[in-house]
Formats: C-alpha cells, sequence, structure tokens
C-alpha cells in the first residue's frame, strides 16, 4: 500500500514525496531527524522527542519553519492518513534548497519530511536468545567537532562501526568516545548490572540522550534498582552480570555476547527481562 507522506506543509502520496538535489540534506547530511513509536495509537513521549528535535536544530542553527504544535498536529494528520496504530514515525527536518557551496545560511527554508509507518518488530526469539555486539574502533563524534547530542542527518561514524559489526557477524557495536570511555551503541545506549546494580554511561560521555534510556532508568528506580550514571571501560562491560541496549527500534534488548566474551550466564538476565517487561506495559499504558 502507497503512503501519505508529509512533505512541507501538505500529505502527498508517496510516489511525489520528492525533494530538490540541491537540499543541503543530501549534499551534505545537513539536517536533524527523530525515530519515535506509536504504540496503541499513542505516540510515546512526543513532547520529548519534539523538544529534542527543536533543540538539535537551535545547535546547528536551522530554523525549524512550523511551531511544536503545528509540526505536532502534522505528525498526527499523517499518522492517521496512514491509519498507523502500532508503528513507527520518521520525522526528518533539512536544511533545504541551497547551492553547491557550504554556506548552510543561503538555504532558504527548511524541509519537512514526515513518515509513518508500520514497522516489523524484531522477532521476539532475538529478545529472548539476546544479541552479539563488537567493539568499534570508529569512536563517538568527539563532542568539540559534533555535540553527540545532535539528532543530525550524519551518522557516517556509526554507519562505520555498524560495518565492522556486521563484518564480524555481530548485531550492534559498542562506541567508545575519544578518550576510551564507552558512549553508546550505533542507534542505543548502554546499560550494564553488576551486583544488583544498573550503570550507565553519563550523557557526557558521548552519547545521545536517549529517551528510551530515560524511561528506562525512571522504570527501573521505581522498582527500587539503583541506577548509577558513571564512566565506563571495555573491562566493566566484558565483567558485568547483565547488559543490556535502549532505543526507539529496539527498545529494551539484552546483550549476551561481547568481543568472544559470553556475557553472565549467556542469556539475557532477569533485570534486563524485567525492565523489558515494564518497558512493555509504560508504553502500552
Ligand atoms: N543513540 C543514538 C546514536 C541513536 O541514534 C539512540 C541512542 C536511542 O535514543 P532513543 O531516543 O531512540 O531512545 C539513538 C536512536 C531507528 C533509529 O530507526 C533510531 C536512531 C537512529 C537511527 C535509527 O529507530 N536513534
Amino acid at each position: 500500500m502507497s503512503l501519505k507522506i508529509w512533505l512541507r506543509d501538505k500529505l502527498v502520496d508517496e510516489k511525489d514525496a520528492k525533494i530538490s538535489v540541491f537540499d543541503h540534506a543530501l549534499l551534505y547530511g545537513d539536517g536533524v531527524f527523530e525515530g519515535i513509536r506509536i504504540y496503541g495509537g499513542k505516540i510515546f513521549e512526543f513532547e520529548a522527542h519534539l523538544d529534542r528535535l527543536y533543540n538539535s536544530a537551535k545547535v546547528i542553527r536551522l530554523v525549524i519553519p512550523m511551531s511544536k504544535s503545528a509540526l505536532s498536529d502534522a505528525v498526527y494528520k499523517t499518522v492517521e492518513a496512514n491509519h498507523v496504530v502500532d508503528g513507527y514515525i520518521r520525522l526528518i527536518v533539512t536544511r533545504g534548497t541551497g547551492d553547491l557551496g557550504l554556506n548552510p545560511l543561503i538555504c532558504k527554508e527548511a524541509g519537512i519530511i514526515i513518515i509513518a509507518d508500520n514497522i516489523q518488530l524484531y522477532p521476539e526469539e532475538l529478545y529472548e536468545k539476546g544479541l552479539k555486539v563488537i567493539s568499534a574502533t570508529a569512536i563517538r563524534n568527539h563532542p568539540l567537532s559534533l555535540p553527540p547530542q545532535i539528532k543530525s542527518l550524519n551518522y557516517l561514524n556509526n554507519i562505520l562501526a555498524k560495518i565492522e559489526a556486521v563484518d564480524k557477524g555481530a548485531s550492534e557495536a559498542i562506541m567508545y568516545n575519544h578518550e576510551g570511555y564507552v558512549a553508546e551503541a550505533t542507534g542505543d545506549n548502554v546499560f550494564v548490572i553488576k551486583n544488583g546494580v544498573i550503570y550507565t554511561p553519563p550523557i557526557q560521555a558521548g552519547s545521545l540522550e536517549g529517551i528510551t534510556r530515560a524511561a528506562v532508568i525512571r522504570l527501573a528506580q521505581a522498582e527500587n534498582i539503583r541506577v548509577i550514571e558513571k564512566n565506563l571501560v571495555q573491562f566493566d562491560l566484558y565483567v558485568c552480570d547483565e547488559f543490556f541496549l535502549t532505543g526507539t527500534a529496539a527498545e529494551v534488548i539484552g546483550i549476551v555476547e561481547m568481543d568472544g566474551r559470553v556475557i553472565g550466564d549467556g542469556t539475557p538476565g532477569p533485570i534486563t527481562r524485567l525492565l523489558r517487561k515494564k518497558f512493555d506495559e509504560y508504553a502500552r499504558s
């Protein structure tokens, strides 16, 4: 079935959803985006996603040509037009049409693209068995180069890390920062559990401020599980009792092997399972 896509200021057929080859999003990866879930017709943590989008845009001096509430209406209209109940929204703001030069400030108006589609969830089996990850040699963006908190259309270093994972037969790659501390996975935040305490790298270690991450921290604390934000090194991941990732696409998923080391007993642990269940209940509540 052909989708209805929001393009600039209206819904168009998928076949007509086209942007200029002079859009700097294409020429330079210049733009920002969000990936958002819809559970049972409700948009998950929509405010937080909108806030992150507008903050990312502000930092790269991209003016989103719509208020938050107008953009929110456009997202709801796109969801309704595509009859999405359990699905995924990709909200993209491009720098807009410019010329072949780098200067973004000559681009007249930012482009808005909204895609709402059903998604194929990872098979349940993957959540039961857990994933294999590797350490990437490609590091996360240096914060003085491109702040990792910006959810930009520039994912090349994460893509290089993902290629390393695929080459080694793993599902995900763990990325470190310029100082060697754990930052995050290529599209997910990292958590480990040791002696019943949850540890996750601080955002300052070089990760995106994950919205799933924040929800899982709150859910863990509600279960009286301690969560400590602390710089982690590779050793901490190898010797933890449990290891899981959080993200919009993966939700909460256990890691059972890293760089050839078995994590815990080789299956997603009890706290990981509990948090996955709590997350599922929360998302659908
Ligand atoms: N780190 C990075 C680098 C990300 O891109 C996350 C962490 C998790 O954040 P949220 O807010 O989703 O909990 C992301 C998530 C997708 C997709 O298809 C998502 C992301 C990137 C690429 C694809 O869901 N971002």
